[in-house]
């Protein structure tokens, strides 16, 4: 394939954007915002040498709006969170209108959750995984555009610093019932041991390295096993100094493990705690959460010498704000466990067990907009009234009330665990105060335009008025009306609108096909 040459006007310009909404509601850029979205990166590997390709990441660049760059692709490919798919629709448009000739693809969870939708948007909406990029090429431009063996373009990814990101897996193997991986309904693969060095080797040396996996520890222990020696290999080899992970609880219930990834330079675990409440765990399907206490199980981790991090969910949906202070009263009250990394609202996002019994039980609120799906906006009717619940969500965001004694929190760690973690493993610790109580330094928030288009928020979903970016931010054909306003998944008297109707239908059994993963084969085309 690289023996054909081409001259530069015959190569096909591909632009890969991750697609972001910010919880300000404006044009936040946040470059120091972890972890990192690596679809563009992953995505970009599907493109042979024949393409001259760029990526664009909203998260750490602010909203894209530069007219020179949206005219530029033959070829625009979206990702993005279930909330980016407006966002998805504005890159649409302003690419349309500065080249009608572009070909737009996009994938990812709204794409999955809504493919008829999707399909009156884009040229090609993808449910399939970033494989099906080279698929998408192939049919659009030919054979010779699409790569032979996907290897990730990290030299394309300006936005990752210090802390390369990989994948050694993908899905999850548990079926939580607010996890969009459930209503995806997926395979837990892994990824061969030698696609995960070639991942590696293609990030080049870093200073430590991040596992995005949602189930790093997976089913195969053999496989783990191996994984974490080959790890320890590439370290030794100076590839990175230490590394991180997000594991689900069933980790920690096997004897040895912490030693085994201490031993292999492992210096943070992130896990779902979710909440301390058993019985909430219970009715969330959470149910390798209640096997044994959380607090002893991250006080093992601890005291191993590995950093544990976590979020917790407020359901104010089924629980009474009075629980749910009298929970964050308990873990502000026990130093032996770190305060959490982030505190979020339950999201009924599309097509997971949590979003049909929403529907079932009429508990969606009237104008209900697919872009509040973000955890910092109410979507379904709280047990309390709504106003204590608004300022709930606005106190819990700020950690607003519980400063004095989450400081308090912070030393009693300190004294506890300083002999035990290292300085790093501290700041990162006292990281989640910082990200709870000043978010936009931890995060490095500046903003990309003017921050005076931001809006006081409602935070609530009827009455939360849109960011700044759903008015154009140049001129765009009368024809792209509806990609500037709202996706709606309720109308004004709560029942699902017709747009969302293809989601609330009952999943349909899916054959899923075995896509074999990175390096060779292909996926099915679901187009
Ligand atoms: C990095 C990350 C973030 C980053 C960046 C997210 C972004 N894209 O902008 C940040 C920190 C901002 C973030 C925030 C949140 N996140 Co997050 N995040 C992740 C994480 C760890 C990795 C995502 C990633 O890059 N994966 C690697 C890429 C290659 O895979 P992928 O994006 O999953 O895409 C797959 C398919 O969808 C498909 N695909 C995707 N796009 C395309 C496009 C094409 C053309 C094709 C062919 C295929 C395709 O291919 C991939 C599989 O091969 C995942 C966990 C995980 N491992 O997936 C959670 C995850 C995506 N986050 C999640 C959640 C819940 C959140 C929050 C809502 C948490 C909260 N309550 O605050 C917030 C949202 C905040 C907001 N304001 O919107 C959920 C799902 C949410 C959803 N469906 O919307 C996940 C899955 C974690 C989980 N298990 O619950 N997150
Ligand atoms: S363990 Fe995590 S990734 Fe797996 S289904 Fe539950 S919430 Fe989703």
């Amino acid at each position: 394939m690289s023996s054909v040459r081409l001259s530069r006007s015959a190569r096909k310009k591909v632009l890969l954007v991750n697609c972001y909404f910010d919880d300000v509601r404006g044009p936040a850029r946040r470059p120091r915002k972890v972890p990192h979205a690596i679809g563009p990166v992953y995505l970009a590997g599907a493109l042979s040498s024949l393409c001259e390709v760029r990526l664009y990441n909203e998260v750490p660049s602010g909203p894209l709006e530069d007219p020179a760059l949206l005219g530029w692709p033959d070829m625009l490919v979206l990702t993005g969170l279930t909330n980016a798919f407006d966002r998805m629709l504005h890159l649409t448009a302003y690419a349309r209108t500065r080249n009608p000739r572009v070909i737009v693809v996009a994938g990812g969870p709204s794409v999955r959750a809504l493919p008829a939708l999707s399909r009156r948007f884009f040229d090609y909406a993808c449910a399939g995984d970033i494989e099906e990029l080279r698929d998408v090429v192939r049919d659009a431009f030919g054979p010779a555009f699409a790569s032979e063996t996907m290897v990730p373009r990290y030299d394309l990814a300006y936005w990752i610093g210090s802390i390369g990101h990989v994948e050694a897996s993908r899905g999850c193997n548990f079926r939580c019932s607010f996890c969009s991986l459930t209503a995806e309904g997926r395979r837990y693969q892994s990824y061969p041991l030698e696609d995960l060095r070639r991942q590696i080797l293609a990030m080049g040396p870093k200073k430590r390295l991040f596992f995005v996996d949602n189930n790093f520890y997976g089913v195969d222990r053999k496989l783990f096993a191996d994984r974490i020696e080959l790890i320890g290999e590439m370290r030794r080899q100076g590839y990175f100094a230490d590394w991180g992970a997000l594991v689900t609880n069933d980790f920690f219930h096997a004897e040895g493990n912490l030693e085994r990834v201490r031993e292999a330079g492992c210096r943070l675990l992130f896990s779902g705690v979710e909440s301390f409440d058993t019985e909430w765990l219970e009715g969330v399907n959470k149910l390798q959460n209640v096997r044994c206490s959380p607090v002893e199980l991250i006080t093992k981790c601890l005291q191993a010498g590995v950093m544990f991090a976590y979020g917790l969910i407020l359901d104010v949906t089924t629980r009474r704000l009075a629980d749910l202070r009298r929970e964050l009263d308990f873990v502000v009250g026990t130093p032996e466990i770190p305060l959490p990394g982030f505190l979020t609202l339950p999201i009924p996002l599309l097509g997971t067990p949590f979003f049909r019994e929403a529907l079932d039980k009429g508990a969606f609120l009237p104008g209900t907009k697919l872009r509040d799906m973000d955890g910092s906006t109410l979507c379904l009717r709280p047990l309390d009234p709504v106003d204590e619940v608004v300022d709930f969500i606005r106190d819990m965001l700020a950690l607003r009330g519980y400063r004095r004694h989450a400081l308090m929190h912070a030393a009693r760690f300190t004294r506890l665990y300083r002999s035990t973690l290292r300085p790093m493993q501290m700041v990162l610790a006292m990281g989640s105060l910082g990200l709870l109580c000043a978010d936009g330094m931890i995060t490095g928030r500046t903003w990309s335009g003017p921050a005076g288009r931001v809006r006081r928020r409602t935070h609530v979903t009827t009455t939360e008025a849109v960011d700044s970016m759903y008015t154009p931010a140049f001129r765009v054909g009368s024809q792209y009306e509806r990609h500037f306003m709202p996706t709606m998944v309720t109308d004004a008297e709560g029942r699902t609108t017709d747009e969302l109707a293809e989601a609330a239908a009952p999943a349909a059994p899916r054959a899923e096909p075995r896509p074999k993963l990175m390096g060779g084969g292909v996926t099915s085309r679901v187009m």
